[in-house]
């Protein structure tokens, strides 16, 4: 079986007391490792360490929401994806729509933001998405066309621990999924994208799906052969959601 990956985007929800829950009631309902799925959830910065503390000696992984596209140096108020290296984390999401949309984040700083989170150790959650204007005027594929070149601009295909994150942007935390099948054929379109510049590569990259994925829609997305996992927003903010929704990638 092909491995499959959960990650857990809990945005800017959360305190030390309700993380210490859902991490505590996560770990319960799941106790040990199912090889074939790596499962993690990325907290808020000021979490991390807590995080750290939380999953140590677990199967839950940890990573960021965002890093800085610069290991070090005069950057006031940004973190170097080697901090979250340092702390235990392996993923750093990036490019994120609502980064894209509130912090004005370009496909050229996804790039490179990429970059840096590999170069530190980081596996990138790379997302890309086209919002319902694009999608009703046609140009779904220019634009994940043009967000996707833009980030492998950057990176080297040789970095085989990538994974691509489709999210529609008209699907995030509007409670209503993409199709199975417009996903499928988006994620076809996109490895067919990545297999022009390695075919290798395009085979084994992970492409995992966000955007109002919860218990009940989670099997019919993840039953689609292009789909490789989920990145789960308000969903992953419940433990039982959560591990129901892991469960069905088992
Ligand atoms: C998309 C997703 C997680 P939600 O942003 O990245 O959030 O599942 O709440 O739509």
């Amino acid at each position: 079986m092909k491995k499959k990956w959960l990650i857990g985007n809990w945005k800017m929800h959360g305190n030390l007391a309700s993380n210490k829950a859902l991490v505590g009631g996560i770990l319960a309902a799941v106790p040990s490792l199912h090889e074939q799925v790596s499962i993690a959830v990325c907290p808020p910065f000021p979490y991390l360490y807590q995080l750290a503390e939380l999953t140590r000696d677990t199967y839950l992984g940890f990573g960021a929401q965002n890093v800085s596209d610069h290991l070090q140096g005069a950057y006031t108020g940004e973190t170097s994806p080697l901090m979250v290296k340092e702390l235990g984390g392996s993923y750093a999401i990036i490019g994120h729509s609502e980064r894209r949309q509130y912090q004005g984040e370009n496909d050229g700083l996804m790039g490179r933001k990429a970059l840096a989170a590999i170069d530190a150790g980081l596996i990138p959650v790379i997302c890309v998405g086209e919002t319902a204007e694009e999608r009703d005027s046609g140009r779904t594929h220019e634009v994940l066309a043009r967000q996707l070149d833009a980030a492998f601009g950057y990176i080297r295909t040789a970095h085989d621990k990538i994974i691509l994150a489709y999210e529609p942007r008209w699907a995030i935390g509007t409670g209503i999924a993409a199709t199975p099948e417009i996903v499928q054929s988006e994620h076809e379109f996109l490895r067919q994208r990545i297999a022009i510049r390695d075919k290798a590569f395009a085979a084994k990259l992970p492409i995992v799906y966000g955007g109002s994925v919860k218990s009940s829609n989670a099997a019919s997305i993840f039953s689609m052969p292009d789909v490789d996992g989920g990145l789960i927003g308000s969903a992953a903010l419940n433990a039982q959601e959560f591990v129901t929704i892991y469960g069905e990638l088992l």
